[in-house]
């Protein structure tokens, strides 16, 4: 039975894992979050495999000859099969657990000279403050330099809305109330899009913003070339939320 578990784990796996889920990746986060996932179909099929290889043994092995129309023999518990079924899955879970949880932390690690970039979310539109004394603004529109870790400060300022580069992979929630942050390395050059991922309202489908990833010395002249500052509203709710992350707004230098 473990043999025709391993081999349709196998056969699943083999079906399963060439398929590029996530699409491209575009920062230091993707490679490692794609293994996860890649771990993680393992794990599943594996799973899925040991399932139904029971149900259907069980089912040839048990059934019921024509005519036979008596009750099946009355079963009282097994300890065995009881403990097992308990601590494998225990063991699949505080694996899958340890292994995200590394993952996690390894894509979260400060990086020397980060910069922080303010993320605004509102119905249904996306703004962002960069760092500097002049506090520029934009709107619809995000710039962040190649090769650089951006902490993301994340501010709602009317209901939860979700942060979401799929090519970055990174999702954070934005919360009215506090400000979260989405730590990204993003590592190739190029335009993406910034999608909602939180049902915001009617217009949450089309909540999206553009993402332009270039090399520093275009970033710092995209900057400078914005005329807007963020507005007293938004900084508002700069000061105003609770800080979920450590690190501090502005923190990094443009
Ligand atoms: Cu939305």
């Amino acid at each position: 039975m473990l043999l025709a578990t391993l081999v349709l784990t196998a056969v699943i796996s083999a079906v399963m894992l060439p398929i590029n889920w996530n699409g491209q990746g575009a920062s230091t986060a993707a490679p490692k979050i794609d293994t996860l996932l890649d771990v993680m179909i393992v794990l599943s099929a594996f799973v899925f495999a040991l399932v139904m290889v029971m149900l259907f043994y069980a089912l040839w092995k048990f059934k019921a000859k024509p005519g036979d129309e008596s009750d099946g023999e009355p079963i009282h518990g097994n300890t065995k099969l009881e403990i097992a079924w308990t601590v494998i899955p225990t063991i699949i879970v505080l694996f899958g657990a340890g292994y995200s949880w590394a993952v996690l932390d390894d894509i979260e690690d400060p990086a020397p000279n980060p910069i922080t970039v303010d993320v605004f979310s509102q119905q249904f539109a996306w703004s962002f403050g960069y760092p500097g004394k002049d506090m520029a603004f934009s709107e619809g529109e995000l710039h962040v330099p190649l090769d650089r870790q951006v902490h993301f400060k994340m501010h709602a300022l009317d209901v939860i809305h979700s942060f979401w580069v799929p090519e970055w992979r990174i999702k954070k929630d934005n919360v009215p109330g506090i400000t979260t942050t989405a730590i990204v390395t993003p590592d190739k050059p190029g335009t993406y899009q910034l999608i909602c991922t939180e049902l915001c309202g009617y217009g949450h489908a089309s909540m999206r913003a553009k993402v332009v990833v270039e090399p520093p010395a275009e970033f710092r002249k995209w900057v400078a070339g914005l005329d807007e500052q963020i507005p007293e509203p938004y900084l508002e709710t700069i000061r105003r939320d609770t800080e979920t992350d450590p690190i501090p707004v502005g923190a990094g230098g443009a």
